[in-house]
């Protein structure tokens, strides 16, 4: 069967306006859908992807594919820390972030700030195995404005911030801008490390490179984008971006990341995941040899 036009009864489908692309998932009915006081909340039955979260139109997660994005989100970043207890989500409300962030036994303590309390229900209810670590005592799970958060939060009171957001329109528009990175390398201090997933290379290009403005504006002098599949999201190919106010870029805890249990993340996935192509390297002079800057 190959349909010449596809019927939004049973596709849903995601605009990538900007880059003129649409990416459709067949669904067999909408299982949840509701405007919460931030933004719209829905959730398909996908025939290929298990359950899809949608936020205001843009795909945030499948059940099938959301491995890669949560562990190359947290893993690749807390490795490189050299001891990360204090960790802070912005965002991550669906709290696959936040499940990977408390498989390392060095955290002690992670407060994920996300504004929109109905994500986590939502995802509670259609992504239970997300939230299964939830109730460990490590986490603190709070329900407010994360640029209001990190303004009022103490200086070096964190080791590292990771940055779960949507794309920068709506709520996460303020996660994008310079005096968001200041705030966060005020609270990091010298030693800390920021990391934000940071949209397609291939097709947001130039919003990667307004982000690593905005981070090395902030203070942020050593930056380091990643690279993973993300099927789901529009074009395919997805990235982080890792920041740290200055260098050497510390060597990465190999032998910590053979003992975590994984299905995408491992340490050469991690040193393959830093080599970006000279594409990229050409707009933002990150070597492909993972020991440039911005
Ligand atoms: N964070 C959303 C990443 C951006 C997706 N963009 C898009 N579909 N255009 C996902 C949250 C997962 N914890």
């Amino acid at each position: 069967m190959n349909p010449r036009h596809l019927d939004s009864s049973e596709w849903f489908t995601e605009l990538a306006d900007e880059a003129g692309l649409a990416m459709s998932l067949r669904h067999r009915g909408r299982l949840h859908s509701e405007q919460s006081p931030y933004q719209k909340i829905e959730v398909y039955d996908t025939e290929g992807f298990g359950h899809l979260m949608v936020i205001d139109g843009y795909v945030m997660l499948s059940e099938r594919d959301n491995f890669v994005y949560h562990e190359m989100l947290s893993h690749p970043v807390l490795l490189t820390h050299p001891r990360p207890r204090r960790v802070v989500i912005i965002g991550g409300g669906d709290c696959g972030t936040l499940r990977e962030v408390l498989k390392h036994p060095e955290v002690t303590q992670v407060t994920q700030v996300d504004i929109d309390e109905r994500v986590t229900r939502v995802a509670e209810r259609f992504f239970p195995e997300l939230c299964e670590s939830n109730h460990d005592p490590r986490a603190e799970l709070l329900f407010e404005d994360g640029v209001a958060w990190m303004a009022a939060a103490a200086d070096e009171s964190a080791d590292v911030v990771i940055v779960d957001s949507t794309d920068p329109v709506g709520p996460g528009e303020g996660l994008f801008n310079e005096s968001f990175y200041r705030e966060c390398r005020r609270v990091l201090g010298a030693e800390g490390l920021l990391v934000q997933q940071s949209e397609s290379p291939l097709i947001h290009l130039d919003l990667i490179q307004a982000m690593r403005a905005a981070m090395s504006a902030a203070g942020f002098g050593c930056l380091h984008t990643l690279q993973f599949p993300q099927p789901v999201y529009p074009s395919g190919w997805w990235s982080a971006t890792m920041a740290r106010a200055r260098g050497p870029w510390p060597e990465f805890r190999a032998g910590d990341a053979r003992k975590l249990r994984t299905r995408y993340y491992s340490a050469a996935v991690h040193q393959g995941a830093l080599a970006m192509p000279p594409f990229f390297g050409a707009a933002t002079g990150q070597s492909d040899e993972g020991s440039a800057h911005s």
